[in-house]
């Protein structure tokens, strides 16, 4: 298969960044990252050239280029539609896409309130009702997926839906989030995986915190 390589940026704050490598890493696929820092405007001329939106993750495979983060997801469920990042039945994958859609296009008060940031450990976190009412419903779906299909993941084995989700699992860690016990041990599990104990590793050890990426990125 022709190379792979998924452009991103910091493993410490860049959300997105998360979702597209840990799509890439649950396709099964070889892939080589592609760092680029976005908070230097020097960089922004040479992320133009790997990525059409200026935008990290971004996909390079076979002269094709694929950004924004459902694209890129869809893209390796063709690759590998094996790996199962769609379930199987297309009730299920109808509701799948569903949330990784919500996911994609809302929860803008929790994406701006409570930025990604691995490093950072906020206990106590005094959160406001407009989060509070994102994480609310972040919890539902979450909690009507374990009830459907039994766990441990949102859809019984690992999809596109819990690599769109990852993120806020770390943000529910910085940010000391209260949630219930299924959700909880939902968290747990997903910080466990493998792959985000990597990524994690990777993101504490990056340069010191940018204070002007404290936000929502
Ligand atoms: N809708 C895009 C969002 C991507 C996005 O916002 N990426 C952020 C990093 S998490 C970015 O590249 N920001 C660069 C900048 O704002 O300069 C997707 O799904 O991939």
């Amino acid at each position: 298969m022709a190379e792979l390589i998924l452009t991103i940026s910091s493993k410490n704050y860049s959300s997105w960044s998360l979702r597209g490598w840990l799509l890439c890493k649950m396709a099964g696929l070889e892939f080589v990252e592609q760092a680029v820092p976005v908070d230097d405007p020097a960089n922004r001329a040479e992320l133009l050239l790997l990525s059409p939106s200026i935008l990290v993750p971004c996909l390079t495979h076979d002269g094709i280029k694929v950004w924004d983060t459902l694209a890129i997801a869809e893209y390796l469920n063709e690759l590998k539609p094996k790996a199962g990042l769609l379930p199987a039945k297309r009730a299920v994958r109808a509701r799948c896409r569903s949330i990784c859609g919500e996911m994609h296009s809302g929860f803008g008060n929790l994406r701006s309130a409570l930025p990604m940031n691995l490093k950072a450990r906020h206990a106590g976190f005094k959160v406001w009702a407009g989060a509070q009412a994102d994480i609310d419903r972040i919890a539902t779906i979450w909690r009507e997926c374990f009830a459907e299909h039994g766990g441990p993941y949102l859809f019984g084995t690992l999809t596109m839906a819990d690599a769109m989700y990852a993120p806020v699992v770390t943000r529910f860690q910085t940010y000391d989030v209260k949630l219930d016990r299924d959700c909880g041990t939902y968290c747990e599990r997903i910080m466990a995986l493998p792959e985000m104990i990597a990524w994690r590793e990777a993101a504490l050890v990056e340069p010191d915190e940018l204070e002007e990426l404290d936000m929502e990125f």
